[in-house]
């Protein structure tokens, strides 16, 4: 089985992150031939310094290896290292309807209030199939925000085999059972995001302990004093799904344990829990950073991997198409 999954290296990565995405990467690597792609070529789509998206690239590199990637099992790589990605877009686009791009919720959102809209940002879901598809994946594991990105690859795939004859495996997303879409503490009817949470209610991998405990203790709660899931909770239900992926614990046990005790304890409680999660993947992660060197030799060795598992792709996708090609 083959296993996809794509991660921007903008802005620091937070706690949606980890439990709607890199926690699933390092689950399922044991289940398949997996790559993981550093989508260094998506972060354009939107304002950005050259020589921050060279550092956040490898610090995304190093938190992959920190939250559990073993770059000897799967295939660790940047999308920018493989020039297949950029040619598979552009081939896609071919099959891509304008209509469809604009119904893309995540562009609508991210267009909103910016001065400038690059053309990107509107075909960065054609980009994305093409990540995906290069790879004859099987599954996707992501977080929910994806969902809609994801469908939109699955009908380019299925659109291309039927206008050009079979040539890409339709791939299937996976989401998480629990935390497949974490939300913001301050505002959690949003979701945690790097561009569009508040800073107080978005939980980075890299704060300090006292920092997170701080954040957890003010997380907004709704009415009431019950713990419980329900749909006129969503503050209280977004930490009870926290409290369990850090734990281990299932809702319900969670809501027995906390019954009517009140707020306070059960957000101390959390807060120590995501301090336990996060410490050992803080620790892991300066120790990786510090040696750059040794990183990039990592990615040089992922990107000759993820050449070598696209070529065949790219090639059939040039030739179903009908371009001259040379046999290599
Ligand atoms: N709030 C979330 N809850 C659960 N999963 C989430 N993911 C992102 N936010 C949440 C999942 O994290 C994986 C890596 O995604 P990414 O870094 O490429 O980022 P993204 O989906 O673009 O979301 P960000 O990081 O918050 O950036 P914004 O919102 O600014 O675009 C993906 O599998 C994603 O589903």
């Amino acid at each position: 089985m083959r296993i996809f999954s794509g991660i921007q290296p903008t802005g620091d990565k937070h706690l949606g992150n980890l439990i709607g995405g890199f926690r699933q990467y390092a689950a399922t690597q044991e289940q398949g031939e997996a790559f993981f792609c550093i989508v260094d070529l998506h972060s354009i789509t939107t304002d950005y310094d050259p020589a921050d998206l060279r550092e956040r690239t490898l610090d995304l590199y190093a938190m992959l290896l920190a939250t559990g990637l073993d770059p000897t099992r799967s295939t660790v790589f940047a999308q920018s290292h493989v020039t297949a990605h950029a040619e598979a877009s552009w081939l896609l686009s071919a099959v891509t309807s304008y209509g469809q791009l604009g119904r893309m919720t995540q562009f609508k959102d991210k267009s909103m209030e910016r001065e400038f809209i690059s053309s990107g940002l509107f075909t960065y879901p054609v980009l994305m199939a093409g990540d995906i598809l290069l790879y004859q994946t099987d599954i996707v594991p992501i977080g929910d925000d994806q969902r809609q990105h994801l469908e939109l690859a699955r009908d380019i795939a299925e659109r291309f085999n039927s206008r050009f004859g079979w040539t890409f495996v339709v791939p299937k997303g996976v989401y998480p059972e629990v935390g497949a879409r974490i939300m913001d503490l301050q505002e959690p009817t949003n979701k945690m995001s790097t561009t569009g949470g508040s800073p107080q209610g978005t939980v980075k991998l890299l704060d300090e302990p006292d920092v997170i405990r701080k954040k957890f203790r003010s997380a907004v709660t709704d009415s009431g004093r019950e713990v419980c899931r329900a749909d006129d909770k969503p503050g209280v239900t977004n930490l009870i799904d926290i409290l369990s992926v850090a734990t281990g614990k299932a809702s319900d046990a969670i809501e027995a344990e906390y019954g009517d005790s009140g707020y306070g304890p059960f957000k101390t409680d959390v807060g120590e829990a995501v301090v336990a999660l996060v410490e050992p993947i803080q620790a892991r992660y300066r120790e990786l950073r510090g040696d750059p060197a040794e990183l990039l030799r990592l990615l040089a060795v992922g990107a000759e991997k993820a050449r070598a598992a696209s070529e065949p792709t790219i090639e059939a996708m040039y030739s179903n198409m009908g371009f001259v090609r040379f046999s290599r």
